[in-house]
């Protein structure tokens, strides 16, 4: 009788710390062993040398997320896991989002609804705070972050999700308090909403003004702003899809500062910019309308340095599912619909491995251990879920990727796995695309063939991050406050 469910022979594995050759030993859905000539498995997988690393995690994607206006987001939990699993993402940690007005606990329980028996990988959320009144302050967060809702973003622009300063101060004073990671989106709310109120009165609506309304300095000076009040509660942060240099400069500041910062970033940042917003076409610039929007190739350059020298932890897709044609797509506000009515986001959730290991790994920016930290252990870490996931390790779960490298291959949607009809990274070249996903030991995507079942996912509470516990600071911050 077999000892295992399945073996993978002479793997070359990578960890964040470290590669080695092993055989990988999986048993009811689990890494049992790693060694040399293991038993035999009821199935088994020669990998031949070939890399076999953690399944991705994605920290930040949105998926069926009701929307403010007739826009509607192309992915649910059955598309949205599927087409994650296809390009090698075992886990995602999407949003469920407080509507304001609505306690924390419906937006739970509503995304519980939209989840249950469709993800065929594992999931856990992030909340939204939207609306952080003193139930939600004082008797909600505590609750949730004790039943594994361990992270939350917050908004300093959107007119229907922002915080006011003062209550982005008191979230990050909870998160404090129980050793939560709070997730900031920082770009200055007024500054874009005056710039477009000019730009849109001097006739600039197109896509490509979107750019415009959101300059690096909005970004910037958010940034500044949220770094100001995580020290002023002497609390780590994370701030998510960094876009530029002028954000880069504080992140920069903060660590010289000792401050505990954390930053992401998005392949958006890396393979697009402002020009392709422009497009001469000009609807088919809305494709790319996300926020913060991508900026230049000076930039993108800034952005891979970040990834090199540990400016970042966590490479996420942001996706923002929407689709181009359609009434509840990116023109759902009307044909003629100015940039401030389309809706921002992209879809990357099947692109963000492939692209990273193509120009990151194969181009020798990144070693495979900076690869593997920054799409899986660092988000395992980070929102507590380590080392359950993020590791090729005895006891963690057997979330699994076998890569093909040396391909020769083009981004194209038509491959894809979405429901969007379209990638912004169409064209883009790929020389590594993952040959087999594993989740808990599952084969969900092989030799091109979505394997997955709706339902298989499960959902992870998470523990408390491992890098966010704030630690005394006698000499300085303000201990009081508890
Ligand atoms: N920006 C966000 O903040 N969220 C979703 C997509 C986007 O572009
Ligand atoms: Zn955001
Ligand atoms: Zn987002």
């Amino acid at each position: 009788m077999s000892e295992f469910d399945l073996v993978i022979r002479n793997a070359r594995c990578a960890t964040a710390a470290d590669t080695f050759c092993a055989d990988i030993a999986i048993r009811d859905g689990r890494i049992v062993s790693l060694g040399e000539a293991l038993g035999k498995g009821k199935e088994e997988i020669d990998a031949a040398g070939r890399w076999v690393l953690p399944g991705g995690i994605d920290g930040h994607c949105h998926l069926d997320q009701p929307t403010s206006d007739d826009s509607r987001m192309a992915d649910d939990f059955v598309s949205g896991t599927r087409s994650a699993a296809c390009g090698g993402t075992t886990t995602i940690i999407p949003f469920a989002c407080q509507i304001k007005g609505q306690s924390l606990r419906a937006a739970v329980d509503d995304y519980h609804q939209r989840a249950g028996n469709k993800a065929c990988i594992d999931y856990a959320f992030h909340l939204i705070v939207t609306d952080a009144t003193e139930d939600v302050l004082k008797r909600e967060l505590p609750e949730l972050i004790s039943e594994g809702y361990t992270s939350f973003k917050i908004y300093m622009t959107y007119d229907d999700l922002k915080l006011a300063d003062r209550e982005v101060i008191d979230v990050l004073a909870v998160a404090r308090a129980h050793g939560a990671m709070v997730m900031v989106h920082a770009e200055n709310a007024d500054c874009i909403a005056w710039l477009t109120e000019r730009l849109l009165a001097n006739g600039h609506s197109g896509p490509k003004y979107h750019a415009d309304a959101h300059p690096m300095l909005a970004e910037r000076e958010a940034t500044h702003r949220a770094i100001a009040y995580a020290e002023l509660v002497d609390v780590p942060i994370l701030i998510v899809h960094v876009s530029a240099r002028e954000a880069v400069e504080q992140l920069r500041w903060a660590h010289s500062h000792g401050l505990r910062v954390y930053a992401e970033t998005c392949p958006q940042y890396l393979f697009l910019t402002a020009d392709d917003l422009a497009h001469e076409d000009e609807q088919e610039g809305a494709k790319c309308i996300c926020s913060p929007p991508p900026r230049d190739k000076a930039n993108q350059e800034v952005i891979w340095s970040g990834l090199e020298n540990g400016v970042f932890q966590v490479f996420s897709s942001d996706h923002a599912p929407f689709k181009f044609a359609g009434p509840d797509g990116k023109f759902s506000a009307g044909e003629d619909a100015s940039f401030d009515k389309i809706p921002n986001g992209i879809p990357g959730l099947e692109t963000r491995l492939a692209l990273l290991f193509s120009h990151g790994v194969e181009t020798g920016r990144l070693s495979i251990e900076q690869f593997v930290a920054l799409t899986a252990t660092n988000v395992a870490k980070m929102y507590g879920l380590y080392p359950r996931k993020g590791s090729i390790a005895i006891g963690s779960d057997a979330d699994l990727v076998i890569w093909d490298t040396g391909i020769q291959r083009k981004i194209r949607n038509a491959a894809l796995h979405h429901e969007v009809d379209y990638t912004p990274y169409e064209g883009i070249p790929v020389n590594a695309w993952p040959a087999i996903t594993l989740c808990r030991g599952q084969r969900v995507w092989q030799d091109g063939q979505y394997l997955g079942k709706e339902g298989m996912g499960e959902f992870l509470p998470c523990q408390l991050p491992t890098p966010a516990r704030p630690k005394p600071r006698p000499e300085g911050g303000v201990s009081w406050i508890g």
